[in-house]
């Protein structure tokens, strides 16, 4: 990078959290992106917005206590980091997983600054979540956790300051639980979450909205070289909420999912996925990917989740985690002859894996564009919320619809206009960027 300003900040950055290595991948790429911008953007410069958006508005860390079934006490960490609210109150997920720490929340609630803001929708950025670990819990167990994280959380929140949603291990049962909590302490019903329940002010379509979106905005990228997801071959990693109703509707889209994974293994199903028995064993039953070949003929299991990117395929969709597509794994898909790879979970293709997609030409969907449906229509529950109305699924469905090809023109406009066109990475930044930064200029310094 030539911009030394730039260079400073990331270094100054480095120096300053040098134990945050994700937090740090995911500043670096949006700052590197940013120099065509500050090439002619001196007065966001001089207002001091890249120092700034890099320093969360408020990090808050709390225990959190709570019983398990044999009476044990357990501790675990809780995190809300409310990173900006130039454009609306911080909004995003929680994530309940063992590997959650402050660089995991930190890059989470950073990515989802700038996604939040090419959404269209008046949403800051934020993120939290715990350390604690769901698999093998019970539902009394999930039960007391959520309520402690609330009893805490519950501080910090409010329907105009920040408003959580789902995000890994955390789906209906835990708004539920979240959500029930949240209104024993206030006394008010208000739509402080979002993701919740459809008997008590959910939106249709936002269980599905994720997985959606990411192929809406695929099919985009698709259309603009004149291909779609007709005949395609699919592979989508994670068998969670995202992935899910990616694989629906690739499936409705004309395309044929043959591999879904989970944190164990992947399964490879030749003749297409059986989405009804996955919808079964991982949404009803919790259970792992690997009993798929136990209930049905044509498909294998295989240990480690990496190996799954060497299956041929047209389309690649990773909806699992963040670095889980490596370099070896973005050669083999080139290899192999991949058109497009966009990103359902955030931040799951490493620097140099995207790059060498970039470099080969491949249709490269990064997440805070590809996978902001799911935030997009927690926006429209938070709309539904306020007017006390709740629409229909073919009304959520259509305005999704309508904000993935905005996003897309969006990203592929200001890529276009800044110098790098077709790079969808850069586009996405500057565009998300260019919103927050113009709010956060308006608004002053010390605000
Ligand atoms: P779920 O908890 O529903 O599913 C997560 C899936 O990813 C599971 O299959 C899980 O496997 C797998 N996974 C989790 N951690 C790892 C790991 N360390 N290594 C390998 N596999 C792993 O979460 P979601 O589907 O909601 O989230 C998936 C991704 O999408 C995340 O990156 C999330 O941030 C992102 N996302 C989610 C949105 C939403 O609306 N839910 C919106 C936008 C992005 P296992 O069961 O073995 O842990
Ligand atoms: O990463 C994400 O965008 C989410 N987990 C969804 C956040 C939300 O507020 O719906």
């Amino acid at each position: 990078m030539k911009n030394a300003y730039l260079s400073d900040l990331i270094a100054s950055l480095e120096a300053r959290d040098p134990n945050q290595p994700e937090f740090l991948q995911a500043a670096r790429e949006v700052l590197e992106s940013l120099e065509p911008v500050l090439e002619r953007r001196a007065d966001l410069v001089a207002a001091g917005v890249l120092e700034r958006i890099v320093e969360p508005e408020r990090t808050i860390i709390f225990r959190v206590s709570w019983v398990d079934d044999q009476g044990k006490t357990r501790v675990n960490r809780g995190f809300r980091v409310q990173f900006n609210s130039a454009i609306g109150p911080y909004k995003g997920g929680l994530r309940l997983h063992p590997s959650v720490n402050l660089s995991v929340i930190k890059f989470l609630g950073f990515e989802q600054i700038f996604k939040n803001a090419l959404t269209t929708l008046p949403m800051g950025g934020g993120k939290g979540g715990s350390d604690f670990d769901p698999k093998g819990k019970s539902d009394g167990e999930i039960m007391r956790f959520c309520q402690s994280f609330m009893t805490e959380l519950s501080k910090h929140i409010g329907q105009f300051t920040d408003v959580p949603a789902g995000d890994i291990g955390v789906g209906g049962r835990e708004i539920g639980f979240l959500f029930g909590q949240y209104k024993r302490l206030r006394n008010e019903v208000v739509g402080v979450l979002t993701g919740k329940g459809l008997t008590y002010g959910g939106s249709l379509a936002r269980t599905e909205a994720t997985g959606y979106g990411l192929c809406y905005f695929t099919r985009e990228m698709l259309r603009d070289v004149g291909q779609s997801f007709q005949g395609k071959t699919v592979v989508i990693s994670g068998s969670g909420n995202v992935a899910i109703y990616a694989a629906e509707k690739t499936a409705q889209l004309g395309g044929k999912v043959v591999a879904l994974s989970d944190s164990a293994g992947y399964i490879y199903a030749p003749d297409g996925i059986d989405l009804a028995l996955v919808k079964q064993l991982k949404e009803v039953e919790r259970g792992r990917i690997s009993e798929y070949v136990k209930r049905t003929t044509g498909a294998s299991y295989h240990e480690g989740c990496a190996g799954i990117w060497n299956l041929k395929c047209d389309i690649a969709l990773p909806c699992a985690t963040q670095n889980e597509l490596d370099l070896d794994g973005a050669k083999a898909l080139v290899r192999n002859g991949v058109i497009a790879v966009a990103e359902g979970a955030n931040m799951p293709t490493r620097p140099d894996a995207v790059k060498y997609l970039l470099d080969n030409k491949v249709l490269f969907g990064p997440g805070k564009a590809a996978n902001a449906g799911g935030v997009a229509t927690s926006g429209l529950e938070m709309s539904q919320n306020s007017l006390r109305l709740s629409w229909t699924f073919e009304e959520v469905d259509k305005r999704l619809d309508d904000i993935m090809s905005s996003i897309y023109k969006a990203a592929a406009e200001a890529a276009a206009e800044y110098g790098t066109p077709g790079n969808l990475v850069a586009g996405a930044n500057i565009a998300g960027f260019l919103k927050v930064a113009e709010a956060m200029k308006a608004q002053g310094i010390a605000y």
